[in-house]
Parts: structure tokens; C-alpha cells; sequence
């Protein structure tokens, strides 16, 4: 068998995706995600300049090969647009040997460890009662972990949040430039804590909790918040600082037990491995499509498995339907699968672009046996839906000073 196109595509099907396929001489083709929220057009070159002429002709069954020529032989190793384009032909790989072999990718991994992945959602709201009614809701679709989100009182947006506009996940065509959104450190650090002190005692202790703080604190504030939440009982505090230093790390764990995620947007194993091997962190939140691909993000797995962190794959809305899938692959086998971010099941639009075959039930998320990851996209719909430039928000300090959205 031999690769015979690879075709890159971008819709804009509720937001910006990247697609591509990968075209056999056998008929058979995979898809992959290489979404990279903002800057999509720049892995869209990557993909059709510097990775497709390389790989036709090339036998897609080389799964290990193809990810370490790419690897490799980009010499400039690294990066999120890089990693993202790798995470794309990866994915779409692993769906041609499905194929070919006609059983799910997580079959081909090692099979099943558990009989459904377990999602966390989102409770978003604009103040603490719409984010109790949302979390009261999702309780009762049957989700056991959600992540809840609050907008700051008077300010113009948190995460989460965007201060009554849009969501911050939608396509945000209407403005040329990203949104511009204020944070006040000291007054989140006073209004968090009530945020999940109102859950519990609202829906009591069963419900397990998260939150993401999207890289806003310093390391000192983000002790302190953790230690602030430890009788909420948290399943886990996501991205408090940034990891560019991975020692910080080490001061906020020695002042909480607060369990710590991150990873949403590392890009290879070195992001994380000080983290893993000094146990910094609980859960890893690396995806496959802006992590490389599943080829490595099993290693990350069976590396993080040593020290008991444990895999949580980042699903936010700008990871398409392919890398949903791939996840959920993942999930199922990665013996040290803890929790997979999930945001339900789209518009109908998109689940005209994207055909893919999945269940929620009693907290869990099941897939098909169908062959590869079990996920088609339509290049016809997708059509109708062309590119529209989008960029995440920006964010400052109420004195104008560049902060981290
Ligand atoms: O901000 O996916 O945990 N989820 C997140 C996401 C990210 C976006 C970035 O594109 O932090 O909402
Ligand atoms: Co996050």
C-alpha cells in the first residue's frame, strides 16, 4: 500500500478546523486533526508545503517511521505548529492501519482497559447561580465530573467566560482582532473559594469538581489557591501558572494537596517530564493532536504511569470531532486514563461535516467497533463552510499590563 494524496482542509463549521485525509492507492484513507486554535492557516502550509510532498509514495503502514521522519528530519524540532501537523498525519495513520486490519484503533493499542471513558464538562456562567443551574443540569444528564467556570462580578470576562458576548470558543469572525479581556488577580482569589463552597453545599460531596485557572497565577498565589480549595475537595486545579519553568512546580506542591493537572498545550514528552518524574503533577492533559499524535502520546502514558500520573486529554471545543475519536481510542486502553474533557456533541451542521458514531450514558462515553478511529468527514458539507480568520481572546491587567488569557 502506498500513500497517494494528502489532502488538507479547513472549515469553519462553528469554529475553525483543520482536516486532512490521507489517500491510499488501495482506496482506503484516514483523517486526522490538525486544529490549532488561531493559528490553523500556518499548520494548513506546513501540511501541504513541507509534510505532504515528503510522504507520497511512502507505505502508510509505517506508522513509527513516518512519525520519526517527521520528527527528525524536520531538524527544527519541536513546536506547536510542527507537533500539531505531526498529531494530524499520525491520526491519520493509525485510522488507515484500523482499516486495513478492521478492528478500532484501540485494539490495535492494547484493547479495552475499562468499559467507557469517563467525560468531565463544562458549567460555565456569567455569575455563580447560572453556573449552579448549569452544574445542576449536567448532574442530571448524568455527568460524575464537571469543570466549573464563573465570570468575576463587574468584570469584562474570565476564563470561561466573555462577559456576556460570545462564548470564547465560538468563531469570533465579527471581530478583526482578538477580544481584549481585563483580569484582577486579587479579587478571583476572593471569589473563587465561594464558587465551590455554593456546589457543595448545593449538590453535596458526590460530584466530582475541577477547575481551570489558564495559566493567571503566580506561583506563590497558585499555592495559596490550592490550599484555599482543599475542603472543596477538587478532583483536580488545571494550569495555575504556566510550566515554560517546570521546577515552579515544586513550590506550589509543597503547599497543597490540591490535586494538579496540565499539558493542554505542551507539545512533546519534554514538556512534562520533569514534571512527571519529580510526581509535580497528578494529571497530564496532552492532546493527540497538538501533543504529535498517539504514536507518542502512549509514551507519554507509560512514562507518566511510573509515577503515578494519570491521563485527562484536553477537549475543549477547538479540538475537532477526529481528535474527540482519537481520544476516546486512547482512553479506552491507556491503562493510567483518568478523565477525558468533553463538550458534547456538536451542532447539527457539524455533525454534518463530521460523522462520528458516539454515546454518553451514566457519565461514561462509548464508541462503535467500527474499523480505524470510527470518524468521517464530508469535504462537501465541509465546503459550505469556508475559513473565516478567528483568534482567541487577549488579556490585561486593569492597568493595561499583557497578562495570560
Ligand atoms: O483555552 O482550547 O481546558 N480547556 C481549555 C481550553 C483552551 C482552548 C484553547 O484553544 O483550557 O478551553
Ligand atoms: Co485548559
Amino acid at each position: 500500500m502506498k500513500i497517494t494524496a494528502i489532502k488538507v482542509f479547513v472549515n469553519s463549521v462553528s469554529r475553525n478546523f483543520v482536516t486532512i485525509k490521507i489517500i491510499t492507492d488501495e482506496g482506503t484513507y484516514g483523517v486526522g486533526d490538525g486544529t490549532l486554535n488561531g493559528r490553523e492557516i500556518a499548520v494548513v502550509k506546513y501540511l501541504e508545503e513541507h509534510i505532504a510532498p515528503c510522504l507520497i509514495g511512502r507505505d502508510p503502514s509505517q506508522i513509527e517511521d513516518i512519525w520519526q521522519y517527521l520528527f527528525k528530519g524536520a531538524y527544527w524540532r519541536k513546536g506547536p505548529v510542527t507537533m500539531t501537523a505531526i498529531g494530524a498525519i499520525d491520526m491519520a495513520l493509525w485510522d488507515i492501519k484500523g482499516k486495513v486490519a478492521g478492528m478500532p484503533v484501540y485494539q490495535l493499542l492494547g484493547g479495552k482497559s475499562r468499559k467507557g471513558v469517563t467525560a468531565y464538562g463544562h458549567a460555565n456562567g456569567e455569575s455563580i447561580d447560572e453556573v449552579m443551574a448549569t452544574l445542576g443540569s449536567m448532574i442530571e444528564e448524568g455527568y460524575k465530573v464537571v469543570r466549573l467556570q464563573s465570570a468575576l462580578p463587574g468584570a469584562k470576562g474570565t476564563y470561561g467566560t466573555m462577559g456576556g458576548k460570545k462564548n470564547y470558543y465560538e468563531l469570533q469572525s465579527d471581530r478583526p482582532l482578538p477580544p481584549e479581556l481585563e483580569w484582577n488577580t486579587a479579587k478571583y482569589m476572593n471569589f473563587v473559594p465561594e464558587l465551590f463552597r455554593r456546589a457543595r453545599a448545593e449538590y453535596g460531596n458526590e460530584i466530582r469538581l475541577c477547575h481551570d485557572v489558564h495559566n493567571r497565577l503566580t506561583p506563590i498565589e497558585a499555592a495559596r489557591l490550592g490550599k484555599l480549595l482543599e475542603p472543596y475537595d477538587l478532583l483536580f486545579l488545571e494550569d495555575m501558572v504556566p510550566a515554560d519553568n517546570q521546577d515552579t512546580f515544586k513550590l506550589i506542591r509543597q503547599h497543597t494537596t490540591t490535586p494538579l493537572a496540565i499539558g493542554e498545550i505542551f507539545n512533546t514528552v519534554w514538556d512534562a517530564k520533569d514534571l512527571i518524574q519529580n510526581q509535580l503533577i497528578d494529571y497530564c492533559r496532552m492532546a493527540v493532536s497538538h501533543g504529535g499524535g498517539i504514536t507518542p502520546l502512549r509514551k507519554v502514558a507509560d512514562f507518566a504511569a511510573m509515577y503515578n500520573v494519570r491521563m485527562a486529554p484536553h477537549g475543549a471545543p477547538d479540538l475537532s470531532p477526529i481528535a474527540c475519536a482519537a481520544h476516546i481510542h486512547f482512553d479506552l486502553w491507556a491503562p493510567n486514563f483518568a478523565v477525558q474533557e468533553f463538550v458534547g456533541f456538536g451542532t447539527p451542521a457539524m455533525n454534518s461535516v463530521f460523522k462520528f458514531d458516539l454515546k454518553f450514558d451514566d457519565g461514561l462515553l462509548y464508541i462503535t467497533d467500527a474499523p480505524g478511529l470510527g470518524v468521517d468527514f464530508d469535504e462537501a458539507e465541509a465546503a459550505k463552510y469556508p475559513y473565516k480568520r478567528s483568534y482567541l481572546p487577549v488579556n490585561r491587567l486593569e492597568d493595561g499590563t499583557m497578562w495570560g488569557w
